[in-house]
């Protein structure tokens, strides 16, 4: 009997633990996206960004590709403020020096003038600011630090350009799409700010098409199909090496049979000639109006380059008709002085700035905004 009940015990014992072996081996052997729920899309703080397989984690089967949800304004303006904000900016600690001094002697005045003019202000600009701020807090004798500040904010706010229009045009007429052609210099951010846009305008319901019209590399066209592809936008693409304008002309025509609201082309930004740009660029935006009028043609600024992208920027105002400039990598330049001065020599407004290479790090330019992000410690 006690051999009976022995072996009865034992055997259950073996059952629990074959079965708990088996559930194990089970477990691991199963993906990783089944066994934890899909985190939401994200960009990561330190700028990279989060790679997305078609599919994995939805819980819907294996039908669609997981899309993306851009993230919302709010916090890409706080984004704004932490990056440009006083101790991380030599433009921004410029700036508040002034308001910090005990004495404003010519000392502290000629400080204040370099700073500005390594920041990209622009002689100009920076002999205004100046002067303007001696007369007031000097000459006026404003001495309380809150009142100093309004002063340097309004100051600043009127170099920078509080009124003036800066909304993309991306709205068509007679029901064609709106039509965006985006150059510069090559490495400046064109393909990456497409991307981002892309997923700007998602957000806010339109359909986009996107048109590889940089034939130059295979690999131009694949960075932008990725970027589509992860909000769901189209890429029309051509043969590497192939005629860009080709590309262009069939991105509008897919965008005007489908019906959507905005197609975005792409371009090379190779340098090699003024005449071969000019060639190009002009024979892009010709061919697509024969479609489509071209309702928006941004500039791309890198801000780390300086005066060099300044003279880089006056080659392409003069072969194109630059309706808006994107200011780049924002984020990695002490020179935001940059924005008044380029909007002074091209006499077109920075609408959109990058802030970092993270998905979302593309931001609608505000004056106010702006200014408030530099004056804040
Ligand atoms: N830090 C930072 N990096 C950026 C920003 N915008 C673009 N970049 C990076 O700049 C590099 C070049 O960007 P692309 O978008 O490939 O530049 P492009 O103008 O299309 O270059 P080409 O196709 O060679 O003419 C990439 O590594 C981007 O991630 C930005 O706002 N901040
Ligand atoms: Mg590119």
């Amino acid at each position: 009997m006690d051999l009976i009940q022995l072996l009865i015990i034992g055997l259950l014992g073996l059952a629990v633990i074959v079965a708990g072996t088996i559930f194990l081996v089970r477990r691991r052997m199963l993906p990783p996206a089944a066994k934890r729920k899909e985190l939401p899309a994200e960009p990561t703080p330190s700028g990279e960004e989060p790679s997305v397989e078609p599919g994995a984690g939805t819980d819907a089967g294996p039908a669609a590709p997981t899309l993306e949800r851009p993230e919302a304004p709010t916090t890409r303006m706080a984004r704004l403020r932490r990056r440009l904000a006083g101790s991380n900016n030599p433009l921004a600690r410029g700036l508040l020096s002034i308001l910090s001094s005990d004495r404003l002697d010519a000392e502290v005045w000629d400080d204040f003038e370099a700073t500005l003019i390594t920041s990209d202000l622009g002689v100009g600009p920076t002999q205004e600011l100046t002067e303007a701020l001696r007369r007031e807090l000097v000459v006026d004798g404003v001495s309380d630090p809150a009142q100093a500040k309004a002063v340097l904010r309004r100051e600043l706010l009127a170099l920078v350009g509080p009124s003036v229009d800066r909304s993309l045009a991306v709205e068509g007429a007679d029901g064609k799409p709106g039509v965006v052609l985006v150059v510069g210099v090559n490495g400046t951010g064109k393909t990456t700010t497409i991307g981002k846009l892309a997923r700007v305008l998602v957000a806010e319901d339109k359909t986009v098409v996107l048109g590889a019209a940089d034939t130059f590399r295979a690999a131009a066209a694949d960075q932008l199909q990725t970027w589509g592809d992860r909000v769901g936008v189209p890429t029309v693409r051509g043969p590497e090496g192939g005629d860009p304008a080709a590309v262009a002309y069939q991105a509008v025509q897919r965008g005007i049979d489908d019906g959507v609201d905005v197609v975005v082309v792409d371009t090379a930004g190779r340098l090699h000639t003024k005449t071969g740009l000019m060639d190009e660029l002009g024979k892009i935006k010709r061919v697509i109006e024969k479609l489509a009028p071209v309702t928006e043609v941004l500039l791309l600024i890198d801000a780390t380059t300086g005066q060099n992208g300044l003279i880089q920027a006056r080659v392409f105002a003069e072969v194109v008709q630059i309706t808006g400039i994107v200011l780049s990598k924002l984020d990695g330049s002490a020179k935001g002085g940059i924005v008044v001065q380029v909007q002074r020599e091209l006499g077109v407004p920075v609408k959109l700035i990058g802030l970092g290479e993270g998905v979302d790090d593309l931001v609608p330019f505000e004056a106010e905004a702006f200014v408030d992000a530099l004056l804040s410690d």
